[in-house]
Formats: structure tokens, C-alpha cells, sequence
């Protein structure tokens, strides 16, 4: 059995791993410790919920005598952590809690794992830590880190600490630098989810700047599975970049979503750009594909309008969400519209 502590596993991308892992495999034993932000959600675990070799604990990664006390309670030997606040727009609106739980809180983890010698560390980082490309070119492991977010900076932070513990204390640290995902769960701040869920009610969709920004897109699953692939099989000290090769201007998706729900293109608004936006992102993942064997499986086409049914069918996920503490934060990023 693998004693495993997945953190910020009632997220978006950690509650579809531990799903898709309970569902796989029954050699993990999943302590889920999650602090409950406005982002976690319980009711994204409802397929693992009751599962002999699943556990859920609430609470801080940055809470070290809690995060002490669960490595000695369930003699944990392996960490994925999820946790962090991952939205750039949130992380513009205020820094200090992305520093407090992507810096400290991995701080913490890394110390626990030091102290109970944990087998595997697996720090879930992002592409967003390379900074920008222009029209042409890829991330590679190599390429020179240049966060242009206070998100970024503090997953770059992250990274970089991770990889120190490993180089000093011998910590067998692995990190994944994934590009941007989407799938069921996505918390509604996201471009898809945004985009589909303003759709369907008949909202403007807040298109920053020209639109024109690129992101190279992947199914969940996809990174999920290439988590699963690090976690088992990634040398120690090892950084390995996500990515499905599918990179799309803003607009587009936003157009695709559009017609996806037969909906008029003028709902369509371009609003003020963010600050520092990062004009492209794109993922050179062949160093994952040629030494552990993943390969990304989705196609996007079928990929995004499964993604698309499933907002469509699952109304009242998002209903709940959005009718919280996501006004005021919709009202601060986009005013009235
Ligand atoms: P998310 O915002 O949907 O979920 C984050 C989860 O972490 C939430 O459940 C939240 O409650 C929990 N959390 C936050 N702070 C915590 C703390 N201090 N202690 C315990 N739990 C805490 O994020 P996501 O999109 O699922 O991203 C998960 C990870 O993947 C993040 O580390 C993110 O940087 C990384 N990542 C995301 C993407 C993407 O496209 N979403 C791409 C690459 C990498
Ligand atoms: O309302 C919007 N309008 C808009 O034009 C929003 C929310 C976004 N956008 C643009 C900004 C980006 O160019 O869409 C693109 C995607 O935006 P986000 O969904 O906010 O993602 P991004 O900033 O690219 O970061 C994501 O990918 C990398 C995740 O949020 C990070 O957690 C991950 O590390």
C-alpha cells in the first residue's frame, strides 16, 4: 500500500486525480488534506467519498504541527501537492495568501517529508513559471525561469525550494510544469468555464485585450495521468513539462464555446487587458513522452465539447458556486456587466 498525502484535493485538478485514482488503483491510500477556500469543493469527491483507502482531513498546508501530525498518524511515505491558489487575476487583486500557501505552505510539506523520509515528493508546478514567448519557440525544461505573475512567482518560489531540498536533504522531489487545463470541476473564474457558464446565462463574455492571447490547452485527465506517470516512474530531482500541443488564441475557444451552445457571437465583449499579461504559452513535453512513455490521449474537439456537456448538464454545481462569495469577486474583476 502507498501512503500518499494529496493536498488541495477538493480542487479542480486534485479532485479529478483522486478520483481517477481510487477508480484505477487500489494499492494508494489517499489522505486528501485541503483547506477548504473558496475554491475547494466537497462535492467534486462525491465518486471517492466512502472509499476504504480514501480519507479526508480540513486544513492548512502551512499548519506544520497538523501537517507533522498526519505524516506520523497515517505513516505517510508519499506527497502530491496540489494546493495553492491558482488563480493570476485573484493573485493582481492581492499577493500575500498565493506567497502564504504556494511558498510557505510547500515549505511546510517539504519539511514534514524531510523529517519522515518520504519515498516520492511530487510538486505540481506550471508552465506559467517560464514567463512569456513570443510568436514562435517552446518551453523546455531548460528554458530560464521568468514569472511575470505574483501566481507565477510564487509557483516559481515553490519549484525552486522544492528542487533545494532535494540538491541539500537528498528530498526525492519531482516536478510537473503543466499548461492550462480544463475539464469538469474548474472553479468558474477560468476562461472555459467563465466563458461557458456566462454563455448560458446569457452574460458578456469579458474577453481581456485584443483576445489574441495563446494558451496551449490539455484534458485534466491528460495531466492527470501524467502525474500518475512522474509520481510512479520520475528520477528525483527531475522537472518534466505537461502539454498537449494545442495551442489556441482566447477568441477562439470563446467563439467555439459559442457556437458549441448555438449562442450569437455578439455576446462577445473586449475588456480592459490584464496587467502583465503573458502573451503565450506553449509546451515542449517530449522529455516526459520519450523517458516515461505518457502521451497526451484527448483530442481537443472531443475533449472540449464533453467539457461543454458536462457544465450544461451539471447546473447545479455551478449554481451554488456562483451565487456565493463569486458575486463580489465578479463584481471587483468585471464591474456591473
Ligand atoms: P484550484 O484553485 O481549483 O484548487 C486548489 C485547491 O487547493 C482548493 O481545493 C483549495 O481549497 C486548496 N488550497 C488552497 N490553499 C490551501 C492551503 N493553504 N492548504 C490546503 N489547501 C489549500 O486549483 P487547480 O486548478 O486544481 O490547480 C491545482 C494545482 O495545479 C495548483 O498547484 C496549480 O498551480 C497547478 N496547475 C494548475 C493548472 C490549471 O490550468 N488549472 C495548470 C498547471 C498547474
Ligand atoms: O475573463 C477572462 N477573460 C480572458 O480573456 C479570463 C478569466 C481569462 N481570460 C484570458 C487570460 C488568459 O490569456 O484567458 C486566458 C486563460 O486565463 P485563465 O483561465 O485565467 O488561465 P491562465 O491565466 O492562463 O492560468 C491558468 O493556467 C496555468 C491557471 O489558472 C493556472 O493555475 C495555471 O498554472
Amino acid at each position: 500500500m502507498k501512503n500518499v498525502l494529496v493536498t488541495g484535493g477538493a480542487g479542480f485538478i486534485g479532485s479529478n486525480f483522486i478520483n481517477y485514482i481510487l477508480d484505477k488503483r487500489d494499492d494508494y491510500f489517499v489522505v486528501n488534506l485541503d483547506k477548504l477556500t473558496y475554491a475547494g469543493n466537497l462535492e467534486n469527491l462525491i465518486p471517492s467519498e466512502g472509499k476504504k483507502n480514501y480519507r479526508f482531513v480540513r486544513g492548512d498546508i502551512c499548519n506544520a504541527e497538523l501537517v507533522d501530525y498526519l505524516f506520523n498518524k497515517y505513516k505517510i511515505k508519499y506527497v502530491i501537492n496540489f494546493a495553492a491558489e491558482s488563480h493570476v487575476d485573484r493573485s493582481i487583486l492581492g499577493s500575500e495568501v498565493f506567497f502564504r500557501s504556494n511558498v510557505i505552505g510547500t515549505n511546510v510539506l517539504l519539511e514534514s517529508a524531510r523529517r519522515y523520509n518520504v519515498e516520492k515528493f511530487l510538486q505540481v508546478s506550471t508552465d506559467e513559471v517560464y514567463g512569456s514567448l513570443g510568436a514562435e519557440g517552446l518551453f523546455t525544461e531548460t528554458t530560464e525561469l521568468h514569472p511575470n505573475s505574483p501566481y507565477s512567482s510564487s509557483k516559481a518560489a515553490a519549484d525552486l525550494m522544492a528542487l533545494s531540498f532535494h540538491h541539500t536533504y537528498g528530498v526525492p522531489v519531482v516536478i510537473t510544469r503543466c499548461s492550462n487545463n480544463y475539464g469538469p470541476y474548474q472553479f468558474p473564474e477560468k476562461l472555459i468555464p467563465l466563458m461557458i457558464i456566462n454563455t448560458l446565462n446569457n452574460k458578456k463574455l469579458p474577453v481581456y485585450g485584443d483576445g489574441m492571447n495563446v494558451r496551449d490547452w490539455i484534458y485534466v485527465i491528460d495531466h492527470n495521468k501524467a502525474v500518475e506517470a512522474v509520481f510512479e516512474s520520475g528520477k528525483p530531482g527531475e522537472v518534466y513539462n505537461v502539454g498537449a500541443s494545442n495551442e489556441m488564441p482566447n477568441i477562439e475557444i470563446v467563439k467555439l464555446i459559442l457556437k458549441e451552445l448555438n449562442k450569437d457571437e455578439s455576446l462577445i465583449e473586449y475588456v480592459k487587458d490584464r496587467p502583465g499579461h503573458d502573451r503565450r504559452y506553449a509546451i515542449d513535453s517530449s522529455k516526459i513522452q520519450n523517458e516515461l512513455g505518457w502521451k497526451p490521449e484527448f483530442e481537443f474537439e472531443e475533449a472540449i465539447s464533453r467539457t461543454i456537456k458536462w457544465y450544461v448538464d451539471n447546473k447545479n454545481w455551478w449554481e451554488r458556486i456562483i451565487s456565493g462569495e463569486y458575486q463580489k469577486y465578479y463584481q471587483t474583476q468585471y464591474g456591473s456587466r
